[in-house]
């Protein structure tokens, strides 16, 4: 009897010990000398259900070598070349390990530096002296729009087959995920069809330019109000269960008002019940109260259906400002950017990857 409590006990000690051992080595590996910076790694083609993952590049330098490193890796997915005979094809050593080594290398990329260079370039408006969350939503917003073109760009040379610089329908081939079933979500997409394209081209001339393209790529970032519309409209295709068009009560419920519970939360706390609360938010969308949602109705709550690149612009922002700002005085001094290189250069939003997708230890 004696035996197999002490054997219990023992165990149950070393589990402890090995927690404590652990919990004492966390703290320690997030000391900023021991962290290795790391490059997205991954390569995704544009999809209109934007990923959890959704990190913008704080530093135009990083969002350069990862740019150039996904279109060498955009070029070999599209035109594979044949290598010539006897001759072996070469990894790519130069943009894959090196890019690493060089932003680890604290002589070489030195984040200190870095954060003298661009403090001043956020700090914009006004000038002085702090980033505010608005300054700092600002420069990661247009991070973000300097990296989207670029894809864009790429996307437009691929499908623009007579080389004029426009995108004609006839030229465009959609996604191929998007082509093999048409009924992907159990619903007919109107995704990459014709009326999405031709909401797209905002001077209707028939042929989209890089705005334009971009825009159809990205409709939830466009200011075309003729795409807002055909955006409201797929979202009541994709819940409109008996298809007439419009969303009645029971489609909004099963189908749109999960979406929606920020807008909600916003607005009202009194009603206890979910069903009560959707109610409530379906009369105020219900402008000319016939019991029925359409398109126009849609339009004040489409950013919300459709995260759009502000969206992440502000979720990152604020989580920077949550990590950096030592002071907590919502804005952010040069020095607390300095003291914190790191966050800004792995901003994610999900704890638990922190660890593992951004960094690894350099115990190695
Ligand atoms: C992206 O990364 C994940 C794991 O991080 C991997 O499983 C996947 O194959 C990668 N995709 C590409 C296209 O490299
Ligand atoms: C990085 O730059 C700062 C400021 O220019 C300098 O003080 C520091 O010594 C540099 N660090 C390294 C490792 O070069
Ligand atoms: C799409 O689905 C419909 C039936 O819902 C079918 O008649 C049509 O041929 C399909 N189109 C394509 C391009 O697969
Ligand atoms: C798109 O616009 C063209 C004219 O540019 C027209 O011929 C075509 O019918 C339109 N298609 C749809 C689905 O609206
Ligand atoms: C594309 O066309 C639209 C509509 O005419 C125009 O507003 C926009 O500036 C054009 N973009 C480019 C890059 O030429
Ligand atoms: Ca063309
Ligand atoms: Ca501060």
């Amino acid at each position: 009897m004696g035996r197999p409590v002490a054997v219990f006990i023992y165990i149950t000690l070393a589990l402890l010990l090995l927690l404590v051992l652990r919990g004492h080595h966390s703290p320690g590996s997030r000391n900023l000398h021991h962290r290795r910076l790391k490059l997205r790694s991954n390569f995704s083609f544009p999809s209109p259900t934007p990923s959890g993952d959704h990190r913008i590049p704080f530093d135009p330098l990083i969002a350069d070598i990862e740019l150039r490193r996904e279109d060498r890796e955009w070029e070999r997915s599209h035109f594979e070349i044949p290598s010539a005979p006897g001759e072996v094809a070469q990894p790519e050593w130069e943009d894959f390990s090196d890019a690493e080594d060089y932003i680890n290398d604290e002589e070489r990329f030195n984040v200190t530096g870095r954060m003298l260079l661009l403090f001043p370039r956020i700090d914009v408006a006004p000038a002085d002296g702090f980033v505010s969350l608005e300054e700092l939503t600002e420069w990661n917003l247009q991070q973000a729009a300097k990296e989207v073109m670029h894809r864009t760009a790429r996307e437009l040379e691929a499908h623009d087959k007579n080389r004029d610089g426009f995108v004609s329908f006839a030229e465009y081939e959609p996604p191929s995920w998007s082509r093999n079933d048409n009924t992907t979500f159990g619903y007919e997409m109107g995704w990459w069809k014709e009326e999405h394209f031709n909401a797209s081209d905002l001077d209707g001339d028939g042929l989209l330019n890089k705005t334009e393209f971009n825009d159809f790529l990205h409709p939830a970032d466009s200011s075309n109000p003729k795409l807002m519309k055909w955006l409201c409209k797929e979202e009541i295709r994709e819940r409109d269960k008996d298809k007439d068009g419009r969303l009645n009560f029971q489609e909004y419920f099963n189908g749109l008002f999960d979406s929606l519970r920020n807008v909600e939360e916003a607005s009202n706390h009194l009603a206890n019940s979910d069903e009560a609360r959707a109610n409530i938010l379906f009369q105020k969308l219900d402008k000319d109260n016939d019991g029925f949602l359409t398109e126009d109705e849609l339009m004040p709550v489409i950013g919300n259906l459709h995260p759009s690149e502000h969206f992440y612009a502000k979720q990152q922002a604020d989580y920077v400002l949550s990590q950096a700002d030592a002071d907590k005085d919502g804005r952010l001094s040069l020095s607390e950017m300095i003291q914190h290189p790191y966050v800004f250069y792995s901003a994610i939003f999900n704890e638990e990857d922190d660890d593992d997708f951004d960094f690894h230890d350099e115990f190695r």
